[in-house]
């Protein structure tokens, strides 16, 4: 621990003593050490349950590195409950008491209220071949047409390479503005040679997060930079019941590192609930195989109850969807379902699709983390190598080893 940080962090006489008195229940001879393998029970003892698992990892981890025959000082215990106090809020008991109100939880509120006032964005990129239900999934996710129309239903000549556009739509819902921006890739895996289909895309993506870091290292910053970097990208694999084609494979490969990607399985009324099944664990199987990153299981949380929401989410993986811009009767109300000569196929019935988790997860659960993710791991990553690295950051990214 640096000498600076030594003079900065000093412990208050009251958490001194309250650091003091516990460490002695677990030194009753008073000779100012404890055992290593008591550390975790005194810092548990200190923080109660505030401290996540990964916390006492790395405060054990510190313990082993200070400890001298087993045993660890008083002095080098304060230092490592100092470091731990020094990067969270988590202080169990070393918490200082109020004597009265002083009305800063309303932080909360002054927080809604700044992050209503300027209203979110969520840029959300789809990619898959032309029919595979793209724009209707999109319609079905935010319900209304924030998507463009088909190419199937207004034919036109299939484009020379994928073109990549973006389409930004604002939507309320109980005074929240969404700017929502759908970034459609036509043309995706439709050529003769489909070998590097996914190149414009990764570009694509790049792009955004070299437009964020020419505003963020420019001179004259703007208070807030416009962030039009993608946040999620949903991977629609046709329903072919069989595995994952050598197209899928390589796009997923090459694009995970630079993006959160959520694989999804179109059109999947086409398949019985057995071939649904069968075709899921291959996918599955494949993306392990291949060692994919997806999005969420894919990345690291220290938070416990994410882990526990993460692992829900995974056993839906990808999810088997149906999506329908129509709404039709069913039972006496309006629905959105696929109609069929044999029956009403209902988008939002769990028993009849995954579409539910998808959204649940999409917008309800994890839009902010999307965000972070993009913003902590993905841009983070091509900051760093961007900075530091070569100037053509594209092929430099696209290496097999980054
Ligand atoms: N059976 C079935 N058909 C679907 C589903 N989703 C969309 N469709 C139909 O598939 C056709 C193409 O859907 P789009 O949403 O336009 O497909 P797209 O992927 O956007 O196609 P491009 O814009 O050409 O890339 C339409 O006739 C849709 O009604 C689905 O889940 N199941
Ligand atoms: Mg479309």
């Amino acid at each position: 621990m640096s000498e600076e940080f030594d003079q900065q962090f000093i412990l208050s006489q009251q958490q001194c003593e309250f650091l003091a008195k516990t460490f002695h229940k677990f030194d009753p001879d008073e000779n100012g050490v404890i055992e290593l393998e008591d550390l975790a029970k005194v810092t548990q003892e200190i923080l109660g349950n505030e401290i996540r698992s990964s916390e006492l990892q790395a405060i054990r981890l510190k313990g082993e590195g200070c400890a001298t025959e087993g045993y660890i000082t008083f002095g080098d215990f304060t230092k490592i409950m100092r470091e731990h106090m020094s990067s969270t809020t988590r202080w169990g008991g070393l918490k200082s008491k109020l004597q009265a109100f002083v009305g800063f939880d309303s932080i909360q509120d002054q927080l809604k209220e700044k992050a209503l006032k300027r209203g979110f964005e969520f840029n959300l990129m789809v990619v898959g071949e032309s029919g595979l239900g793209k724009s209707t999934m999109i319609n079905t996710l935010f319900r209304g047409t924030v998507s463009r129309q088909s190419c199937i239903q207004h034919p036109e000549p299939l484009p020379p390479t994928v073109k990549i556009n973006s389409v930004c739509h604002v939507i309320e819902e109980k005074s929240v503005n969404l700017k929502l921006s759908i970034t459609d890739t036509p043309g995706f895996g439709d050529q003769i040679n489909n070998l590097k289909s996914w190149e414009p895309i990764l570009e694509y993506v790049n792009k955004q997060f070299e437009a964020y870091l020419n505003e963020e290292v420019s001179i004259n910053r703007k208070k807030y930079i416009p962030d039009t970097r993608i946040h999620c990208c949903m991977y629609f694999i046709p329903p072919t019941g069989h595995c994952l084609r050598p197209l899928d494979i390589e796009f997923m490969k090459k694009l995970d590192k630079h993006v959160n990607i959520v694989p999804v399985i179109a059109k999947s009324d086409t398949l019985t609930i057995e071939e649904r099944h069968a075709f899921k664990q291959r996918i599955r199987d494949d993306i392990t195989h291949h060692k994919i990153r997806i999005y969420p299981s894919g990345y690291e949380t220290d938070e416990e109850d994410e882990m526990v929401a993460n692992a829900a989410i995974d056993k839906f993986l990808p999810f088997a969807i149906i999506g329908s811009d129509q709404l039709h009767q069913v039972n006496g109300k309006k629905i959105l379902a696929r109609k069929t000569k044999w029956g009403v196929i209902e988008v939002e019935n769990p028993a009849h699709c995954e579409f539910v988790n998808l959204r649940n997860m999409l917008i309800k659960s994890r839009m902010l983390d999307l965000k972070e993710t993009t913003d902590k791991v993905h841009y983070e990553n091509y900051r760093r190598q961007r900075l530091h690295g070569p100037r053509d950051i594209s092929d430099a990214l696209s290496q097999p080893d980054n």
